[in-house]
């Protein structure tokens, strides 16, 4: 797992870049199947809201799980297999730490789109470009059923966020929708892109469910001690690269290594 200096600097100056086939044909049959089974164990919330931000909408669905891992072998290992710690270190450098995991289905018919925001308007690290989301399309992502669109240099501009009227727990900012440009993937696809660039999805309304599973890295050289406490306490944040990487040990009380190729492999059968 390379990136071309083309790609990197494509980060650094326009905050995002994609690889269309990050994973594996198997690995993402494993990933829909495991989502299939969250969705089934009623894991998933619907956020979206009537435009007053409390109104649970009877008529839209943004299906969200966060965190996945707690729920989740396969999800919970995700984030080890190597080539996604050796993507994001070439990425944000080391030390590789897990900040977040996430899932948000949009169903068939009735999905809804997650609004604009930065990323950092939630998790104001001091430099916008050391953390970075990768966004998985766990299943084709068109404009037709509302793939991701970013808005690129975005991480320059702190945009003002205010509660999203949509959702009943996210806020939103209002950003120039010309400038953004939306990311198609093919199933298995994944978007990198930095805490400050402004994203959204949109709504689906084709015949196919849609998923986007979200996990958030920063860079831990850019947080003080203390900041799990303020920024998603109650998960793990496994150190993944770098001296005091453990394999998941020190987090979960035990390695990690293999689990992902392990859990992929049980779930093809
Ligand atoms: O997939 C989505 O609807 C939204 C993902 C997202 O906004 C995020 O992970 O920050």
């Amino acid at each position: 797992m390379a990136f071309t200096p083309a790609q990197i600097q494509q980060f650094r100056t326009q905050g995002y870049l994609t690889i269309a086939d990050f994973w594996m044909k198997e690995e993402v049959a494993a990933m829909q199947a495991e989502l299939d089974r969250l969705r089934r164990d009623g894991r998933l919330r619907n956020v979206a809201t009537d435009g007053d931000g409390k109104t649970h909408s009877q008529t839209q669905s943004n299906l969200q799980l966060c965190p996945m891992s707690p729920h989740s072998a396969l999800f919970r290992a995700l984030p080890f297999a190597p080539k996604v710690i050796e993507a994001v270190r070439q990425i944000i450098g080391d030390p590789v730490v897990l900040h977040l995991d996430q899932v948000f289905l949009k169903p068939a018919r009735h999905g809804a789109g997650t609004n604009w925001h930065q990323d950092n308007a939630y998790f104001g690290i001091s430099d916008p470009l050391k953390g970075t989301a990768m966004w998985t399309a766990v299943h084709d992502a068109t404009v037709a059923n509302g793939t991701i669109r970013v808005i690129p240099g975005s991480y320059k501009e702190k945009l003002e966020h205010s509660r999203d009227p949509q959702s009943d727990h996210h806020i939103r900012c209002y950003p120039d929708e010309s400038r953004a440009v939306p990311l198609e993937l093919p199933a298995g696809g994944v978007a990198f892109f930095a805490y400050g660039v402004a994203h959204a999805t949109g709504g689906n309304g084709t015949d196919k469910d849609r998923a986007g599973a979200a996990y958030h890295f920063l860079n831990g050289d850019v947080i003080g001690a203390d900041y799990f406490q303020q920024h998603n306490p109650g998960m793990a944040h496994p150190v993944l690269s770098g001296p005091y990487a453990s394999d998941g040990t020190r987090e979960y009380g035990q390695p990690i290594a293999g689990a992902w190729e392990r859990e992929v492999e049980q779930a093809a059968g």
